[in-house]
């Protein structure tokens, strides 16, 4: 089914701890994604990069916080996107553009009278608050934020909405923090971390997340960070966890996504271009992308409707 998807650049890359994410939506251009889901039968458009300026905002008396000021103006104009499209692509930047996209789409529902859920693709929680984080990194720290686990004011805005953790599937988690694990838990948050992948597959948790969306007449959002992926096919990020998923494994979930056709929104997040072997991880990002948008071995879906 043919889709307006529109492109918004969010060249985040404060929230991680090395440099480079902000190359991360010319990238995934160079590598023809607005091409790739043109050829798929889609509309698409791209608004091209957004910028933030710093906020001002206090201190947190945590030392270890780097880039408070800019992190803050991100999360500000990321949560104040609007868009006309069915499916607005973000193209990241890393991961804490989630603190500003997530609170964006959930308002978006809102506003259709519909919950928000969310699928994160990712080898961490990111459930870090100003207050735990040890790293100082806030890409750690955007779930905590969007479910409103933590009150991060007076030093980012109030979410615009938030997500109920109970709507949040996480598939792919192989490096929690212990302040993460209890945060886990505590929220009832649905994880399905790579030993369970290993022994049940990554289909069962997929389809069972998707029929609850279903049931739930909810939108979706899928944020999918790099390093969900293995880092032997996807070295271009920089906070690579070995055991990630397989090649397979990622195309099939978003196989799954595209015959589901719940997917209102989606974030790619942490391609970090400076460490890629010759846009090999890029085009990998597009192909995933493609495969989440209607490109299938045959000309009907191989497997029926989940
Ligand atoms: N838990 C670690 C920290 O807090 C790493 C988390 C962030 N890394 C990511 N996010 N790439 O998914 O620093
Ligand atoms: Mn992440
Ligand atoms: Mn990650
Ligand atoms: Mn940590």
């Amino acid at each position: 089914m043919s889709k307006r998807i529109e492109l918004i650049g969010a060249p985040v890359q404060i929230g991680a701890g090395r440099g480079g994410c902000l190359m991360g939506p010319d990238a995934l251009r160079t590598a023809g994604l607005a091409r790739t889901l043109t050829e798929l039968g889609h509309a698409v458009s791209d608004r091209g990069n957004l910028d933030a300026p710093e906020a001002a905002v206090p201190a947190h008396p945590n030392p270890a916080i780097h880039d408070l000021e800019r992190s803050a103006g991100w999360v500000e104009v990321l949560q104040a996107v609007e868009t006309e499209a069915d499916v607005p692509i973000f193209l990241g930047g890393d991961h804490l553009m989630a603190a500003g996209t997530v609170p964006a789409m959930a308002a978006r529902a809102q506003a259709r009278g519909r919950p928000l859920h969310v699928l994160w693709l990712d080898a961490h929680s990111d459930i870090h608050t100003l207050e735990s984080t040890e790293s100082g990194n806030l890409h750690g720290t955007p779930v905590a934020y969007f479910t409103g686990q933590a009150d991060f004011r007076p030093h980012f805005p109030a979410p615009r909405a938030t997500v109920a953790p109970e709507s949040i599937c996480m598939i792919g988690l192989r490096s929690v923090d212990p302040f993460e694990k209890r945060a886990l838990t505590r929220a009832g948050v649905e994880v399905h971390d790579m030993r369970a992948i290993d022994e049940h597959g990554i289909a069962a948790p997929l389809r069972a997340f998707l029929d609850r969306v279903r049931d739930a007449g909810a939108d979706l959002h899928v944020s999918f960070d790099v390093d969900f992926l293995d880092p032997g096919i996807a070295p271009a990020v920089g906070t690579t966890v070995p055991g990630g998923a397989t090649f397979r494994e990622a195309h099939l979930v978003m196989e799954m996504l595209n015959d589901a056709d719940l997917v209102t929104s989606l974030d790619l997040a942490e391609l970090n271009p400076f460490l890629d072997d010759r846009g090999r991880t890029a085009k990998l990002l597009v192909d995933l992308v493609a495969s989440a948008f209607g490109k299938s071995v045959l000309d009907r879906p191989t497997r029926s409707r989940t």
